[in-house]
């Protein structure tokens, strides 16, 4: 027997054979969600344990075989699938999916790495809490792949990144060893925090397999807004009126450009933009009263037939009540109309107008997706500099690639904007990536590091950011990071070339 099917035979004894797949279509491990690389493991892993995670890992690296945690594959960056060799081994954490315990008076919910977010969601929504970590990915992406990324989402600007709601994980090392960090307290200053040394290390430096997060209470009323803003100058004057009037009550604000929502109108037409070429509100919610602003119904028709250029999504959630979260909505709205920020907007009257005016925010990636491959940026700016860069970069973009469209949309409320570029209408889409992505890039990135932003606020590294993370990052953290990972992985067997290059 070769080592290499020795090493199956052992893996098999491990997970039971089912769960050592190595043939049929594996191109749900083995492709990335963007179609950007399509590689071919050794075999894709899928343990049931802890236990038998540790014992995957020991076996793999007592042979030498390296290892890519997976979750949902719903990653950005090409992190989560094999290279190409032939020899990597998916380790999918997707039969992990218990919710192990949920402790009221800790405000803590304990789980397995691979729970499906939108699981745990649901799951604490019926013991009556919140649990804040939300995204358009959240019904197939993991929590262990949102530690490992460190996701963000859409309500950091209240919450925080996913970080900042997790108190403790269990890890397998690289070597096959379990750590348990699941202590759920909030304060240990015990040395290093190990914790937060994972978080974001995208599965390099060992497997997640259990995380202790946050918990809230539930509010008591949650309001959704869309609003037509006459610039991103706007937006940014919206964002503060909103921390004026909402406070803590402030917990999304979303930002689209005309073109973003133009791709959810034409790919999913069901889908009733407001404020974009004439449409009126999906399932007509109420208009805001307006004091002395321009009128709705005339504005509204105006703003309609040209389309505004940007649209914003607010989310107001009130601990006292529907009422107080109203009124408070409703002033800042007639006070952004007044100072002349919010051209026109509409208050959902209800939960299933709410869900409808969110899903057209999480519509744009894969609205996106349908209209072909793109070159995405995720981007993060200080957001009183974000209306100057998107100037700046758009110029520079139009000049040097005539026709190229401008998906530009994202997470304002914290900082984070998709700046993503499609090919110009008509073009092939795979040839403008190959021949003009890393032209695109330099514009970009080289405008993100004048505005001393980052290069990845949200999807993380992978090996699409690698050499850009070479590039842009400082010389003196690269090589704390590359000390790190040499000393937690001597053997380079997890997740190799993801965030930084094997040497
Ligand atoms: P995967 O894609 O499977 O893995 C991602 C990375 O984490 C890989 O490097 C992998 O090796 C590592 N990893 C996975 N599981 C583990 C584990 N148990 N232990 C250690 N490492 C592990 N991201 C945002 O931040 N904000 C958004 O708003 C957002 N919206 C999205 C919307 C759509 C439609 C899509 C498709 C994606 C979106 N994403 C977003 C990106 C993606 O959903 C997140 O990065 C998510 O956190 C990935 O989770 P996953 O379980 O799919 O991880
Ligand atoms: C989002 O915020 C995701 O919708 C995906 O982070 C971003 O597709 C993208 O560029
Ligand atoms: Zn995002």
């Amino acid at each position: 027997m070769t080592q290499r099917t020795e090493l199956l035979e052992q893996l098999r004894t491990i997970v039971g054979a089912a769960n050592v797949l190595t043939g049929g279509d594996l191109s749900p491990y083995e492709q990335d969600w963007r179609k950007r690389e399509h590689g071919k493991s050794l075999a894709v892993v899928r343990p049931a344990s802890t236990l038998e995670v540790a014992a995957v890992v020991k076996a793999c690296a007592t042979a030498g075989l390296s290892i890519v945690p997976q979750g949902g594959n719903t990653g950005m960056v090409v992190g989560s699938t094999p290279d190409a060799s032939g020899t990597q081994i998916v380790l999918s954490l997707q039969r992990m999916n218990q919710v192990r315990t949920l402790d009221g008076a800790n405000l803590t919910v304990t789980v397995d790495a691979g729970c499906v977010l939108q699981a745990i969601q649901e799951t604490c929504e019926r013991a009556g809490y919140l649990f804040p970590l939300s995204m358009a990915s959240e019904g197939s992406c993991t929590i262990g792949g949102n530690l490992g990324t460190n996701a963000g989402g859409t309500q950091v600007v209240r919450y925080g990144n996913t970080r900042e709601l997790c108190l403790g994980l269990e890890v397998v090392t690289p070597q096959g060893e379990i750590w348990n960090g699941l202590s759920g307290l909030r304060k240990d200053n015990t040395g290093y925090d190990l914790r937060h040394l994972l978080i974001g290390s995208e599965g390099t430096l060992g497997v997640i397999t259990g995380a202790i997060m946050k918990l809230y209470p539930l509010p008591a009323a949650q309001l959704t807004a869309f609003a037509a803003v006459p610039s991103l100058e706007a937006a940014v004057q919206l964002l503060g009126l909103a921390h004026q009037h909402l406070s803590a009550g402030l917990t999304g604000f979303e930002v689209m450009g005309k073109f973003a929502l133009s791709l959810v109108s034409k790919h999913f037409p069901q889908l009733r933009v407001p404020f974009q070429d004439g449409e009126e509100p999906a399932a007509a919610p109420g208009r805001p009263k307006q004091g002395t602003a321009p009128s709705g119904g005339s504005e509204a028709h105006e703003v309609g037939s040209v389309g505004a250029p940007y649209c914003v999504v607010l989310e107001n959630s009130d601990q006292e009540s529907e009422a107080h979260a109203r009124s408070c909505f409703e002033r800042l709205l007639e006070v952004a109309m007044e100072q002349g920020c919010v051209l026109d907007a509409v208050v959902a009257e209800s939960i299933s107008q709410a869900r409808a005016l969110w899903h057209i925010r999480e519509s744009i990636p894969l609205a996106q997706a349908q209209e072909g491959l793109n070159i995405k940026h995720d981007i993060s700016i200080a957001v009183s500099r974000i209306p100057e860069f998107v100037r700046l970069t758009d110029a520079q973009l139009q000049a040097a690639y005539p026709g190229a469209r401008l998906v530009n949309y994202g997470h304002l409320g914290d900082g984070n904007l998709h700046y993503n570029v499609q090919a110009p209408a008509g073009a092939d889409a795979e040839a403008f990536l190959r021949d003009d992505e890393k032209g695109v890039n330099t514009i970009v990135y080289d405008m993100v590091d004048r505005f001393n932003g980052s290069i990845s606020a949200e999807h993380g590294v992978g090996s699409l950011k690698r050499e850009k993370l070479a590039q842009h990052k400082s010389p003196v953290a690269l090589d704390m990071m590359r000390a790190i990972k040499a000393a937690l992985d001597p053997q380079n067997t997890m997740n190799p070339g993801r965030v930084l290059a094997t040497t």
